[in-house]
């Protein structure tokens, strides 16, 4: 039987009026109102359980025992949730055992009913076993299905500032920005546009053409969408890899795929003018993409094979994108002349067919709370310092100790951040580590140092006055604020070009702002959470050939909630190659350069314009993609949601419960 998984909008009487087959024969139309009774209300629980107040948990791996221990908290949300039902005798539910059973819920069929009932199962509680008993007049039916008890963020990428995609960034995922005051919430770049002069005007072409003859912004038309195709084909597009959808994918393949044989490999790919690739980097990060999940997973056909095909499925983002904002707000805000096609670029195809590319207008329950108060990093800063262990120190390996100006080996040196920005915010006096191993440090308020060409080993972290004031001295959550707060001066006035040190500012001394230089960083970075969001005063940059190797947490690779992160470089994206595991979870973060996100990026500070991924241009605020190649290359990113990574602890949102759809049965 086909099981509906994905649904909008719903209520019990159109499943039971829109399941019943209308030519059952009149003797054997109880048995069928009863079994489509009890479908409905299987589907029902399912959209109870997305849409009811479930209960949060600050453990991020779900085991048996963690599940347990919610199951009485799942069952009061249930109660909460049907304590909103409008007919009152529907309300109740009572425990039988360990069982949880509803009342008889009504259908939109007035004769045909239906109850829940659900029990975790003896042998791991992560698995609610949900049983829907439908009833007709003497007829009864049930179905039933196990709901997994699971706590994923779900996103590639989820963010409280606009989103940037740059070129060669490609994203297998959803991407969720809930921002409805900073526009474009998303900001996309083609990645073929630029390869030659020729495929330029066709990408351009095209795009032209999805604005006025295609509806939505997916970027691509469905085959299946005759009106559309047939004005696509009278334009002289089509589907040329035969994947069902005509977009830019199609465009590149017809200009490289010289033999026509639906793949093109690196011979193809050669400018025959310079002898080298069109784009390496590009050329890699298709050829990375649906790489293998976990140790051991099956490598798919065609991975890291040197050759772009189907195999590799190539979209721009492979997922979902959920906004906060509504279309018609985005429009208003475009500049003028200016499309939403303008801005989001690429094929956008949903992993789920049939479910809008784009999704605007989201509520909370689509995204779970970004809020920095949701992220406890305490579990972090145990790992650290003395009270991980005995403290060791040599000129060359630092453990367990809470970090000091007194150990930097490499005196001071004055810098501006961000570094080699042009639009710089202040200047810093830091003292200076070389060549040194640090394992499980704590890098104290106030030292604001330079690391450069060093190792960090085992967790690392980062300490702020957590408590942001406002002129008048009270808490603040706003932004605003929080830049007043770093510039704030102990003696002098304030400039981007003073020199801040422990004398004469308290943004110095209250913050950190960090800068990490061909270092190699072996586990996770955690930070203290601000109550607000405060630009330079607690920032990190990670500069020049800056590798993260993560060896000790698979959970997550940055935990900052309030920090703004700056990684790659500026001038050379090539030169800083990076692997991030895990979750990042940064007040806002532009990564260029080249590298993998195995994981999720969160954005929970809301004070940043956007958070850039891939190469923009020098200036760290432009979205101009015309500015020339970097030396090195444009670099590039695969950012992939990985749905087998465990959260790490301390981010406290909702839990899932979510279907197991090869477990349901007729019958119960
Ligand atoms: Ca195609
Ligand atoms: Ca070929
Ligand atoms: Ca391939």
């Amino acid at each position: 039987m086909m099981y509906l998984v994905i649904f909008t909008s719903l209520t019990a009487a159109m499943f039971a009026m829109s399941s019943i087959n209308v030519q059952v024969a009149d003797n054997l139309a109880d048995v069928a109102r009863a079994r489509a009774a009890a479908e409905s209300g299987m589907r029902w629980m399912q959209y109870r359980f997305l849409k009811m107040n479930r209960p949060r948990t600050a453990v991020g791996n779900i085991t048996p025992a963690v599940a347990a221990s919610l199951w009485p908290a799942i069952r009061t949300a249930i109660a909460d949730d049907l304590a909103g039902m409008l007919d009152p005798a529907e309300r109740p539910v009572t425990l039988v055992g360990n069982t949880l059973k509803t009342s008889l819920i009504a259908t939109g069929d007035s004769n045909a009913k239906f109850a829940i009932s659900i029990t975790p199962d003896d042998s791991d509680a992560r698995r609610l076993r949900v049983v829907s008993t439908g009833t007709c007049g003497a007829a009864t039916r049930s179905v039933s299905m196990y709901f997994l008890i699971d706590k994923k963020v779900k996103f590639a990428i989820a963010g409280k500032v606009p989103i940037q995609l740059g070129r060669n960034v490609v994203v297998e995922g959803p991407v969720a920005t809930v921002t409805t005051t900073k526009y474009p919430p998303l900001f996309s770049l083609s990645d073929f546009r630029s390869l030659t002069s020729s495929l330029r005007a066709k990408v351009d072409a095209f795009q032209s053409f999805c604005e006025t003859r295609h509806v939505g912004y997916d970027n691509r038309i469905d085959v299946r969408n005759t009106e559309e195709c047939a004005a696509a084909q009278a334009a002289g597009y089509y589907d040329a890899n035969g994947d069902g959808y005509i977009d830019e994918y199609d465009l590149f393949l017809r200009e490289f795929d010289a033999d026509g044989d639906g793949a093109v490999t690196r011979e193809e790919f050669t400018d025959p003018t310079t002898g080298r690739l069109y784009d390496a980097e590009l050329f890699n990060a298709i050829d990375s993409l649906g790489g293998p999940l976990f140790e051991g997973d099956v490598v798919r056909v065609g991975y890291q094979d040197g050759r772009i095909d189907n195999n590799d499925g190539y979209a721009k983002i492979r997922g979902q994108i959920l906004l906060a904002t509504t279309e018609a707000a985005w429009k208003s805000k475009l500049p003028s002349g200016q499309t939403i096609q303008d801005q989001i670029k690429g094929p956008i195809s949903p992993s789920v067919d049939g479910a809008p590319p784009v999704k605007f207008a989201i509520t909370p329950a689509d995204v779970f709370d970004l809020s920095p108060a949701n992220f406890d990093t305490s579990s972090f800063r145990a790992r650290t310092g003395p009270e991980n262990g005995p403290t060791v120190r040599t000129p060359t390996l630092i453990e367990n100790a809470v970090l000091s100006a007194a150990d930097a080996n490499g005196g001071t040196v004055d810098e501006r951040t961000p570094y080699g920005s042009t639009s710089y915010q202040a200047t810093y006096r830091r003292p200076v580590f070389r060549n040194m191993t640090f394992r499980n440090c704590r890098i104290p308020k106030g030292l604001n140092a330079l690391f450069d060409n060093c190792v960090f080993e085992g967790v690392t972290f980062v300490e702020l006055e957590t408590n942001v004031t406002n002129s008048s001295g009270q808490t603040t959550t706003n932004p605003n604020d929080g830049m007043t707060y770093s510039k704030r001066m102990k003696s002098g006035s304030f400039s981007a070009s003073t020199v801040l040190t422990s004398s004469n500012s308290w943004g110095y001394v209250l913050g950190n702002n960090l800068r990490f230089n061909d270092c190699t960083i072996r586990g996770p970075l955690a930070a203290s959470v601000r109550t607000a969001y405060t630009h330079f005063s607690d920032s990190w940059e990670f500069t020049g050939a800056t590798y993260f190797d993560n060896r000790v947490d698979q959970t997550a690779t940055i935990v900052a909630p309030q920090t703004n992160i700056e990684m790659g470089s500026f001038t050379d994206p090539a030169a800083a190659p990076s692997t991030l595991v895990g979750v990042v979870v940064a007040g806002n973060i532009d990564i260029r350069g080249s590298g993998l996100v195995d994981g999720s990026i969160i954005v929970t500070g809301d004070g940043a314009g956007n958070t850039t991924m891939g190469w923009f241009g020098p200036s760290d605020s432009s979205t101009d993609p015309s500015s020339p190649m970097p030396e090195g290359g444009w670099g590039k990113l695969n950012i992939r949601y990985n749905p087998y990574r465990a959260l790490p602890d301390g981010i406290n949102v909702a839990i899932d419960i979510l279907p197991d759809v090869s477990t349901y049965t007729e019958g119960s």
